[in-house]
């Protein structure tokens, strides 16, 4: 798609404005106030290639967000929908329960231990990476009753973590709003403050002293429970929704340590670094990141966002566990294995693998996205960039020589997101924090474009909290 000068509507706009009408009342939307969609309707998304995507007006936008932190290989990929078709025509469905198997899940299974760190083992399929960290919650608990400490039942996750929107999910995430609505957490989960520099680092302390200090916070943690309470710790590499949260080096290590001295088990939340988004297969690997996981969960990436698919992937301390009891793991979903998004995630795996780009992101398109998304810092409301992999961040300061965040109020995320819209970039608010998050296949030409657009939408974003009286 290239820009149109006077671009025509994608779609008729009667039909829009049904589409619009019907959507505000009829579809409840995730984590949107319907009052708010009733004043605002919905941008009706109607097409995508490559990095871009476009509305039902025309409007061609770079879409730095990957859907939701999902779309690694980018829209309109032939080789995927080629598979998503020939599967659906040989055999749409069979289920992996009862001793069946079918092709695609059995290939999908092989190649993930394949790809994944030394140690994996085996994979339990689910439809999402809600689904994934309740089947990790359930399998957890269930190892520790297997080894007859029953009373190994607590998680332990980061505060500000999002994990998902199930029971388990949600209660396992450190989301206060999420929590704040139908009492969660459930029992047996708890939380540690994340190891986020710019809230929690102190003046002067250095990189290797805030990481030892941050990952010292589960060693408290446990020491409170007591060592024989605690099943698992449960981490992202870096925190996706919480706001692009990169550990300083050497948190991996420590967190590692700490768990293996107390026997916990070491979780790692690849729903969003997985698959390619730091460069590595699993985020975990990473050098700056650095751990080796007892079980990693994984999602969207997976199958680049084309169809639903997640799971675990279980090291073989867990799944000689669960094999060796002579007794079934009470848990599985209908779709578990889906043969079809099995088959659109081998297709998948093979385009990052036959393209090269994973190394790409190593080699040369995360460092470009680095150094010119730091640029942006000259502009005056942008400043404390940072990022790994195909992710960013930066915050909105209302004065940033005196670190001054803006009021709540201010909406300032809110309004830089809704001016990246319509500059032509798909930029996420985290608070006051903006990240992106491209998809892995972003020429330089497409990074410098992102880049552009949010140099512009930040001006606005100035020009329109100035207007409002939100500037010194
Ligand atoms: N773990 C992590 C780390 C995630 O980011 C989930 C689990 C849950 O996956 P499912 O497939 O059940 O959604 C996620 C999902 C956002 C945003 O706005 C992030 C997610 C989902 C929706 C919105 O940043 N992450």
């Amino acid at each position: 798609m290239t820009r149109r000068s006077t671009p025509p509507p994608a779609l008729a706009r009667p039909l829009l404005q049904r589409l619009q009408a019907g959507d505000v009342v009829h579809h409840l939307h995730p984590f949107t106030d319907p009052a708010e969609l009733r004043k605002h309707p919905p941008r009706v998304i109607v097409r995508g290639q490559g990095v871009r995507i476009e509305d039902a007006e025309g409007r061609e936008i770079l879409d730095a967000m990957s859907g939701l932190w999902c779309v690694n290989l980018g829209y309109g990929r032939a080789d995927l929908v080629e598979a998503a078709t020939r599967q659906m025509l040989q055999l749409p469905y069979y289920n992996t329960f009862f001793h069946t198997t079918t092709e695609p899940a059995a290939e999908l299974a092989d190649e993930l231990v394949r790809i994944a760190p030394p140690g994996m083992q085996a994979v339990f399929f689910t439809e999402s990476g809600s689904s994934a960290n309740d089947t990790m919650v359930r399998m957890v608990r269930r190892y520790w009753e297997l080894q007859g400490q029953p009373g190994r039942q607590v998680l332990i996750a980061r505060r500000n973590a999002y994990h998902g929107s199930t029971l388990g999910a949600a209660s396992l995430g450190g989301m206060s709003e999420m929590h704040a609505q139908g009492g969660l957490p459930l029992p047996d989960f708890s939380h540690v403050e994340q190891p986020h520099r710019l809230l929690l680092g102190t003046p002067g302390e250095s990189d290797a002293a805030f990481a030892l200090r941050a990952a010292g916070w589960l060693e408290q943690r446990i020491a409170e429970l007591g060592a024989e309470r605690v099943a698992a710790f449960v981490m992202e590499p870096v925190q996706g929704a919480g706001g692009v949260i990169v550990p300083p080096p050497g948190y991996g290590r420590e967190i590692q340590r700490i768990c293996r001295r107390h026997g916990v088990l070491l979780v790692s939340d690849e729903v969003i670094c997985g698959f390619g988004r730091l460069g590595e297969w699993f985020g975990c690997g990473h050098p700056r990141i650095d751990f080796e996981p007892d079980l990693i969960t994984f999602a969207k990436g997976v199958t680049s966002g084309y169809l639903p698919l997640g799971g675990v992937l279980v090291g073989a301390r867990v799944a000689e566990a669960l094999a060796g009891q002579g007794e079934e793991f009470a848990h599985g979903f209908t779709y578990s294995g889906h043969p079809v998004c099995c088959a659109v995630a081998l297709a998948n795996l093979r385009a990052l693998q036959r393209e090269g780009v994973l190394q790409r992101v190593r080699d040369s398109a995360a460092p470009y996205l680095r150094r010119r998304f730091a640029e942006l810092q000259q502009h005056p409301l942008a400043g404390d960039a940072e990022g790994l992999g195909m992710t960013a961040a930066l915050v909105l300061w209302r004065d940033k020589a005196r670190r001054e965040a803006f009021p709540p109020e201010a909406q300032a995320g809110r309004r830089c997101r809704e001016a990246c819209f319509d500059c032509g970039v798909v930029m996420r608010a985290v608070g006051q924090r903006m990240v992106i998050a491209p998809p892995l296949v972003c020429s330089q030409a497409d990074i410098d474009e992102i880049v552009r657009r949010i140099g512009l939408a930040l001006e606005r974003t100035l020009q329109g909290l100035r207007r409002d009286g939100w500037l010194h």
